[in-house]
């Protein structure tokens, strides 16, 4: 929703059931298109940089990207004993690409991206986030995820599944049936991560997702970042294994990351092992 406010225009995701809002001054529109998929918006605004939009919904804007892509990357990379094989579903915006390509360990990436627009437009309005995109390890598929994934067994190490809200075709991304597709293509010491919603707002049964992830994974937690431009701030994310536990920072990796974490902007490791630690309300939602 767009409106003009003291001769200003501004943008407004409206949620939980349209009662709060938050709001962007926009300095100009860069780009809007209705895709085979859903509606795509690039805005530059005062407050946060540019901000893609899909279906009105906002996904990434330059002031906080990071926060969201390097939980997403860096975790999981520092858990796992050694990763060769990564699978990233949506995310076509690319920003976890860009964390996971600096781990060299990792032989392969495949993003799978059902919207081909939102890798192109991302190409052209957020080049920061694609960069990784051209590292050769990556393999960038324009294709449905659900599909996708029923054709690997005892694969990939980690999955990330970078998705929108749980509507329309994103709500397949959050059933139990989906989640067992997921450990079925992960490796005995596979890792999955997922984005959970806000649990101040639980507008879409935020429990459900972690009842659906615990029949399916024996280990399943939950850990918070902020993201300024998301519903009320307060972000809630998922990490799921067959066995390896989150806080468990694998010892031979710690090296590596005391170097590359001085470049990062949100993760280091005392942050990482502080973050499973959980607010009364945070449990209460997740049952983590
Ligand atoms: N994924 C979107 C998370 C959900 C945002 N929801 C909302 N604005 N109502 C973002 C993709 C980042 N790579």
């Amino acid at each position: 929703m767009t409106e003009s406010v003291l001769g200003h225009q501004w943008y407004s995701e409206q949620y939980f059931h349209k009662d709060v809002a938050t709001s962007f001054k926009i300095k100009s529109v860069l780009h809007s298109e209705q895709s085979k998929y859903q509606k795509i918006d690039v805005l530059d605004t005062y407050g946060v940089g540019r901000l893609l939009l899909l279906d009105g919904k906002t996904m990434v804007s330059e002031r906080d990207e990071f926060v969201y892509h390097e939980v997403m990357g860096h975790i999981p990379a520092m858990i796992h004993p050694k990763i060769k094989n990564v699978l990233i579903i949506g995310g076509g915006d690319g920003g976890i690409v860009r964390e996971f390509v600096k781990h060299p360990e990792i032989e392969r990436i495949d993003l799978v991206e059902i919207d081909e627009r939102v890798i192109e437009i991302s190409k052209e309005f957020f080049p920061h986030c694609t960069s990784g995109l051209t590292d050769k390890r990556v393999n960038v598929k324009p294709q449905d995820g659900v599909e996708y994934i029923k054709s690997f067994k005892n694969f990939f190490d980690v999955i990330i599944i970078d998705s929108t809200d749980p509507e329309d075709f994103a709500a397949g991304l959050f059933t139990q049936e989906f989640y067992k597709h997921v450990s079925d293509a992960l490796t005995e010491d596979g890792i999955m991560m997922a984005q959970t919603e806000n649990p101040f707002y639980d507008e879409y049964g935020i429990k459900a997702f972690y009842d659906n992830l615990r029949n399916v994974y024996p280990v399943v937690k939950s850990f918070t970042g902020p993201m300024l431009i998301y519903p009320g701030v307060f972000w809630t994310f998922a990490y799921a294994s067959k066995g390896l536990a989150p806080t468990e920072i694998n010892p031979n990796k710690i090296p590596f990351m005391l170097e590359l974490q001085q470049k990062l902007k949100w993760y280091n490791m005392d942050w990482h092992k502080g973050a499973f630690h959980l607010s009364n309300i945070h449990k209460l939602v997740t049952g983590c």
